[in-house]
């Protein structure tokens, strides 16, 4: 008689136990009519998983949940299965790569791929860290495959079916050719694990993600400052007269200090109107703009430079890059008044190159923008010598965008305004 299990027929977590199933030569069934948010949420259902999550597998002795312990039940249906492979330490082997392909592998695909289907929220650092923990881990897995066929042994085994199944949602849904090429090992292995025949009889043909699914909302969340309670709702407290705190008072009474740079001899840059002229400036731009810009410059109100950052081989994602700028260009807001920039991604494959060029009031780098922008600390800072025609051409080609930039195409440019 086939076990039932309950799941939709699509889940990769099902198609672990199903897999196995055929490996193994036993009866493993789908659930008829199941209806996820339906069928999971009824009280037969959660009286077999109380999580309400699929699958669930039906046995004469029980259900069982987790779709790992599935996977190992219907393994151990058949006695001395090579999916366990033939020796204790092939077995603990097995359970040490379902491990990680549970931990390292499934888990950092989910923290990417998730929020970006709208399930949980996108917050950029976050996918940042997910896509830098599951290329960690991808490394470690393509080093094991550069001298294993399989990830135990000479034959597929319990590890490949669930380290199999992990990957194809990552294959399918996000990871694009272009990532995943950095692991050819692991390319060329789960290329031969998914088109096993016991494998295609259940995930289907399997076809690579062409690119990175949109955002659902552009808009990253916003980390919420916890709510304060209601007046009415604060203990009242005994309001006892305090002796005035001298610093405190001093400091309520002072009005906030100006910025130093409010204090500088004025300019005859307005900076407002360079924006106004750049933002304006939609034909000609190099005639119009960048010609302004060198017209209006002010040395001795402003200083103007080159930044480079300075770990470029970290940038092998293009999203992940672009996402690093923009969190700069958001963190230099405290500096809109005093400050304009230009930062170019550059190159048409990764590792991409992150270069840039700022305006600055004053003849320094503003002190509280070093103090306060961590970011700036990761780029090499180099004051351009306007007197020296190649740098003054560098600038106006990062000014207008200028493509090709140094002999390469840019993948992005953004404007700090
Ligand atoms: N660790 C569990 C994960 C189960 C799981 O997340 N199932 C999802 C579908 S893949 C589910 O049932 N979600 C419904 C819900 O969260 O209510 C396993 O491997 O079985």
């Amino acid at each position: 008689m086939a076990l039932v299990l309950h799941s939709t027929d699509n889940n990769k977590n099902a198609s672990k136990a199903l897999i196995v199933a055929e490996y193994t030569g036993v009866k493993v069934e789908l659930a008829k009519d199941f209806q996820m948010g339906v069928s999971n949420k009824t009280p037969a259902f959660l009286e077999m998983n109380p999580i309400g999550k699929v699958p669930v597998l039906e046995t004469p002795d029980g259900p069982v949940f987790e779709s790992n312990a599935i996977a190992r039940y219907v393994t151990k249906l058949k006695p001395n299965n090579p999916l366990f492979g033939s020796s204790l330490i092939e077995y603990a082997q097995i359970e040490q790569w379902n491990d990680f392909s549970a931990t390292e592998v499934d888990a950092n695909i989910a923290r990417w791929l998730y929020p970006r289907l709208g399930y949980g929220v996108y917050i950029p650092p976050a996918e940042e860290a997910a896509v830098a923990a599951l290329k960690r881990a991808l490394g470690a897995l393509n080093t094991h495959l550069a001298s294993n066929t399989y990830l135990v042994g000479h034959s597929i085994t319990l590890a490949d079916i669930i380290m199999g199944c992990n990957l194809s949602v990552g294959f399918r849904m996000i990871m694009t050719k272009s990532f995943t090429k950095e692991f050819p090992h692991v390319e060329r292995y789960f290329w031969t694990v998914v088109n096993q025949p016991n494998f295609c009889k259940i995930l289907g043909e399997v076809k690579q993600a062409e690119s990175i699914p949109a955002l659902q909302s552009k808009k990253p969340a916003q980390l919420k400052e916890p709510e304060k309670p209601k007046a009415k709702e604060e203990p009242k407290k005994e309001v006892k007269k305090e002796e005035p705190n001298p610093v405190e008072e001093e400091a309520a009474a002072k009005p906030k200090a100006k910025n130093p740079l409010d204090l500088l001899p004025p300019s005859k840059m307005i900076l407002d109107d360079w924006k106004r002229l750049y933002s304006n400036t939609k034909t000609n731009f190099r005639e119009v703009a960048v010609k302004g810009f060198w017209d209006m410059y002010d040395p001795e109100g402003y200083s103007l430079w080159f930044c480079d950052y300075k770990y470029n081989d970290e940038n092998t994602v293009s999203f992940v890059t672009m996402n690093k700028v923009g969190g700069f260009l958001q963190r230099m807001d405290l500096a809109r008044k005093y400050a304009f920039g230009k930062m170019l991604i550059i190159g048409s494959e990764a590792p991409f190159k992150v270069k840039g060029l700022w305006l600055f009031r004053g003849k320094e780098i503003p002190k509280f923008v070093m103090d306060e922008v961590y970011d700036m600390e990761l780029y090499e800072w180099k004051e351009v010598d306007i007197n020296d025609e190649a740098q003054k051409e560098r600038a106006s080609q990062m000014i207008e965008d200028h493509e090709p930039f140094e002999g390469e195409a840019l993948l992005d440019a953004k404007c700090f305004k």
